[in-house]
C-alpha cells in the first residue's frame, strides 16, 4: 500500500508544492508548525533515515540541497530556518516516507521536544 506522500508524489492527493525536480518535491505541511513548515521528500521510496543505503548517498545530498533552496525560495535562509528529520517511534515519525521538515519564519526553541 502507497503513503500518503506518494500519492501526493502521484497527485492522487493535492497538496501545496512549492517545488520539484525528477528526484524531489517539497510541499507545504498540512500542520505548520511554523509561519514557514515545508517537507522535503524524494520521490524515490525510503522510509526513513534509517533505511536509507549506501547508493542513496547522492539522493541524500540533493534532499539537503533542496532543503537549503526551498529556505531561500521563502526567505528564511537569512533569518535562519531548522531541518528535522523525524527517524521511528521515540521520534515521532508518522509517515514512513523520508521527509525533511524544513522550519522557519520565527524563533525557534532548543532543545526541541
Ligand atoms: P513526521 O511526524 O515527522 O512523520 O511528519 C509528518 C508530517 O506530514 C506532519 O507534520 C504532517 C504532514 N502530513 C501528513 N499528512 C499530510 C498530507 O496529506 N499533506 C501534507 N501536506 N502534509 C501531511
Amino acid at each position: 500500500m502507497s503513503s500518503i506522500f506518494e500519492k501526493i508524489i502521484a497527485r492522487q492527493i493535492p497538496a501545496d508544492i512549492v517545488y520539484e525536480d525528477d528526484r524531489a518535491l517539497a510541499f507545504r505541511d498540512i500542520s505548520p508548525q511554523a509561519p514557514k513548515h515545508i517537507l522535503v521528500i524524494p520521490k524515490k521510496v525510503i522510509p526513513r533515515l534509517a533505511a536509507a543505503q549506501p547508493e542513496d548517498e547522492q539522493l541524500l545530498g540533493h534532499l539537503l540541497l533542496t532543503a537549503a533552496k526551498v529556505a531561500r525560495a521563502e526567505g528564511v535562509s537569512e533569518s535562519g530556518f531548522r531541518i528535522v528529520a523525524n527517524c521511528g517511534p521515540d521520534a515521532g515519525e508518522s509517515v514512513p516516507h523520508l521527509h525533511i521538515h524544513v522550519l522557519g519564519g520565527r524563533q525557534l526553541a532548543w532543545p526541541p521536544g
